[in-house]
């Protein structure tokens, strides 16, 4: 890519990478978006949310598609051993109606126990319309399960007939693309004095071939513009376990082993992608993932953020722009549900023509690492030269590609690009 772009990006790939040596020396292995990027939630995968997404159905602009995947990096050979759902996690979607930082209403997932690799797993799905309040609705409905045929199992979609909402949950494709490896291999070159941009010409997608716990819901958007209407939502994605887990003893031990009891307790929140990851410093990486969108608003992290963005070469314009996706009222994935959208994103960053996606909202296929980096970059288009997802996603919901499976045909490339 850099052979082929002019001398003036080069040079502010240089100065972003010559910023990233100064600014995150203590966290040099970047991951992304938001997989295990802390190391509370690097031990406790089953809440450990990747990536986020909130985006118009491209089929019907009245449905807002919202969201979260766990746990990824899922091999296909164990598609059985890893397919669950942990039960003892709270799946939250907080929303935010009034353009401030604080939630208005919240959508909680919980899951049953796994009984045996072959049943699915029964996910409840909540709707607070006030949060701290009875849920307004609720309904049941079955995860997808996995078989390690060559041919994935066809996903199970479930609509409930009062609230018109859909749900699907089950391994998919992880639709996140990106080269962790070359980007922090450049990043080392930068550290030993001989910065290398030829280490960012790999283009190999680290998610390529793997699979990820997705929980997607189709929503219709009169449930989610909150009273009075408003057209901008801001969705942030969180995972809550209980304060207390006592480990059973053997004689006393059910499915799961563990019993948990008390308050919920944040693991772990997602909203703008790599937020997290690549502007928090490591120390405070836990911090962020307990504190909240107020905190944010209330400038928490807003003087961590601002260094690391001027140690990047990022002007006061677009840390402005940037401060405003994800600091100024609070780490939301704000979505305008006036403007229209016919894509899935694929491919797209903010340099396309007719983009509609990230950061308003986030579809599956915004290469949401692009536009990032267009902003840092002071509105200089880079890229990771990893520029769309190695499967076609679904045109139907959920919109993400089935799960990869085990090859029947040994000589067929497995997509993995390590
Ligand atoms: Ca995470
Ligand atoms: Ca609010
Ligand atoms: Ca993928
Ligand atoms: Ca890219």
């Amino acid at each position: 890519m850099f052979h082929s772009r002019s001398r003036k990006i080069a040079a502010a790939v240089l100065v972003i990478l010559a910023g990233i040596v100064t600014c995150t020396l203590p966290a040099r292995h970047m991951r992304a978006a938001d997989h295990a990027e802390a190391t509370g939630v690097a031990g406790d995968p089953g809440a450990d949310i990747a990536d986020v997404f909130a985006f118009l159905d491209p089929n019907d602009n009245s449905k807002v598609v919202l969201a979260l995947d766990v746990e990824g990096f899922v091999v296909p050979s164990e598609l059985l051993n890893l397919s669950f759902f942990s039960p003892d996690v709270t799946y939250r979607f907080e929303i935010e109606n009034t353009g401030d930082a604080r939630p208005d209403s919240s959508l909680e997932v919980t899951f049953s126990p796994q009984t045996a690799r072959n049943v699915p797993q029964t996910a409840t799905v909540r709707f607070f319309e006030r949060i701290g309040q009875h849920a307004t609705w609720q309904f049941t409905a079955p995860t997808t399960v996995q078989s390690l045929n060559g041919t994935p199992n066809p996903f199970v979609v479930t609509t409930d007939p009062k609230t018109n909402v859909t749900f699907f949950a089950g391994l998919t494709d992880d639709p996140f693309y990106f080269d962790i490896v070359g980007f922090n291999r450049f990043v080392a070159s930068v550290l030993a004095g001989a910065p290398d941009p030829t280490r960012l010409q790999r283009g190999r997608d680290s998610f390529a071939g793997y699979n990820i716990h997705m929980i997607a819901l189709s929503i219709p958007a009169s449930i989610l513009r909150g009273r009075p209407s408003n057209p901008i939502i801001g969705v942030n994605g969180v995972t809550l376990r209980n304060k207390v887990t006592v480990r059973q003893d053997d004689s006393g031990k059910d499915e799961q082993g563990d019993k948990s009891e008390g308050t919920l307790v944040q693991v772990d929140r997602m909203a703008t992608p790599a937020v997290n990851t690549a502007l928090i410093p490591f120390p405070r990486k836990n911090e962020y993932n307990s504190a909240t969108p107020q905190d944010d608003a209330a400038g928490r992290f807003a003087a961590d953020i601002v260094a690391t963005l001027k140690a990047l070469g990022t002007n006061d314009t677009n840390i402005g722009i940037l401060a405003n996706v994800a600091v100024v009222k609070g780490d939301y994935l704000r979505l305008n549900l006036n403007t229209t959208n016919s894509s899935l994103g694929e491919g797209q960053n903010v340099t396309t023509p007719g983009y509609t996606g990230f950061p308003n909202g986030r579809r599956p296929g915004d290469d949401t690492i692009d536009t990032l980096l267009f902003f840092i970059a002071n509105q200089n288009p880079l890229s990771d030269n990893v520029n769309s997802n190695d499967v076609p996603l679904l045109k139907t919901f959920p919109f993400f590609a089935p799960p990869h499976q085990p090859l029947e045909n040994p000589t067929i490339d497995d997509l993995t690009r390590n």
